[in-house]
């Protein structure tokens, strides 16, 4: 199967986990979704999946058809995945943020930008206050946390200086050898 999206995406690097600890066999196709004249997706957005005829165009979609095509379940708990859900409400918040403002928008003018900079916020910290997984053990929400935190920082987008769990959670994920496989090349 082939995953198309780019190596600095956090959905992208959340669907590459899934397909490294599949055993599948699978290639990720490189893809500038910014750049792409027909990029293949409705959505414009990367990551999106093909195996076959079937076609995947979201990386949550993606993840739960890689774990139980490799016998694997996704997030069968109700608060986990409502954990992994603000984890994407944090993404969709500060990536349009990011975008918005490299297009050349004021964001820290506009009421309705502010509001999104105000839901990172609030998002972070409803993430810190979670129970932190041991060392080895991460589930979909928490790779799904611990990809939004890092791309956060990678992209200096938000601080996670006053959140000492999320600060722990990637020390914890940084001990795990594929989120460190997909991490995104230095700049
Ligand atoms: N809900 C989507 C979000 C994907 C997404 O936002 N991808 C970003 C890259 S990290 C993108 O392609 N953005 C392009 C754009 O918004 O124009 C998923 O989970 O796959």
């Amino acid at each position: 199967m082939k995953l198309f999206g780019s190596y600095t995406s956090p959905f992208v690097r959340h669907c590459r986990i899934a397909l490294m600890q599949s055993g599948l066999d699978w290639e990720m196709v490189e893809l500038d979704i910014h750049t792409s004249e027909n990029p293949g997706t409705p959505t414009l957005r990367v990551p999106f999946l093909e195996d076959g005829e079937r076609k995947l165009t979201d990386s949550t979609p993606i993840i739960k058809y890689v774990r139980e095509k490799s016998d694997q379940s996704f997030i069968p708990d109700v608060q986990d995945l409502d954990r992994y859900c603000l984890a994407n409400t944090l993404l969709d918040a500060a990536i349009n943020l990011f975008l918005l403002e490299r297009s050349g928008i004021d964001i820290d003018t506009n009421k309705y930008t502010r509001r999104q900079q105000q839901r990172v916020e609030l998002v972070l910290k409803e993430l810190d206050s979670v129970t932190l997984p041991t060392s080895g053990d991460l589930s979909d929400a928490d790779y799904r946390v611990a990809v939004a935190a890092a791309w956060g920082q990678f992209r200096n987008r938000f601080s996670i200086a006053s959140h000492a769990n999320l600060q722990q959670l990637l020390e914890i994920a940084g001990k795990d050898p594929v989120f460190v496989a997909t991490a995104p090349p230095a700049a």
